[in-house]
């Protein structure tokens, strides 16, 4: 073996090396994990500390977040994170450029833990979409979702709660997390059995949402599609947020606990 050829195999090595590092937000009783090797990779995971202040491997909700994106013309749709870039990061948000063809993109996220062992949290995606070219421009842009409540996949049911909004709650009842699109509303969603939805985007033909089925359980995901045209120099944001808000139960308690609280001190200083 020759030198060269050596040398050659060691730069080989180096350029298989993904583009991007791994990053790691964290805030709170929360850490996200931006991965970017394609197809199975882009948000990896979301880890949120439900009980002991400690974050916990059986504590990640989030087998994966992708996004997808077609042009006219395009046979098939392509991972997004292709073309993407990091341009920088703190310790609870990071954003992303994408360039490809006339479309430029600043894709930014935001972390918002809540306090230890709540089990609240919530992340933010704002992309915006610029036409930098002479043309109009017009494309389709995909999330997929696949998300799995407190770790255990099967047990899930997914439903559809009206435009951009869809919640998946745990077997047991306890977690629910709430899908919102803000901003720019998808064209179509639908939800299915993991990973068919994956597995469409990444094939070799043209995928179309369906916008079905209302629920679903199993180990679940959802997809979301928006079919976006920008005149020259148009740009758009679209929002994104998954959230694990309080649960009701302990929201209304909350407020009876203020409310009656709120009553005895009153009552005090009336009999004062
Ligand atoms: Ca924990
Ligand atoms: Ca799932
Ligand atoms: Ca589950
Ligand atoms: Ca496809």
């Amino acid at each position: 073996m020759s030198k060269n050829f050596y040398f050659l195999f060691l730069l080989s090595f180096l350029f298989s090396v993904p583009v991007h590092a791994v990053v790691f937000l964290a805030d709170g009783n929360s850490q996200l994990e931006i991965d970017g090797n394609p197809p199975d990779g882009w948000v990896t995971a979301w880890w949120v500390d439900a009980d002991n202040g400690e974050i916990d491997t059986a504590e990640n909700h989030l087998s994966e977040m992708t996004w997808w994106i077609r042009f006219p013309g395009d046979t098939r749709e392509s991972f997004l994170h292709d073309s993407m870039s990091l341009s920088g990061s703190t310790g609870n948000t990071a954003t992303f450029t994408f360039n490809k063809r006339d479309l430029a993109g600043v894709l930014n996220y935001q972390l918002e833990g809540g306090p230890p062992a709540s089990g609240q949290s919530k992340f933010i995606q704002s992309f915006t979409l610029t036409n930098i070219g002479k043309e109009a421009s017009s494309f389709s842009l995909f999330q997929y979702n696949d998300l799995d409540v407190n770790f255990f996949a099967d047990d899930d049911t997914a439903r559809y709660l009206g435009p951009g909004t869809i919640e998946q709650t745990d077997g047991d009842g306890s977690t629910t997390i709430v899908f919102k699109a803000l901003g720019v509303l998808p064209s179509a969603w639908e939800i299915a059995g993991a990973p068919d939805l994956l597995d469409q985007l990444d094939d070799n033909s043209l995928t179309t949402l369906n916008s079905s089925p209302t629920e679903l359980s199993g180990d679940v995901e959802f997809a979301l599609q928006w079919d976006i045209q920008l005149a020259p120099g148009e740009s758009i944001t679209l929002q994104t947020v998954h959230a694990v808000p309080v649960p009701p139960a302990l929201w209304m308690f909350g407020s009876a606990f203020v409310m009656i609280f709120g009553l005895g001190k009153r009552q005090r200083s009336f009999h004062a």
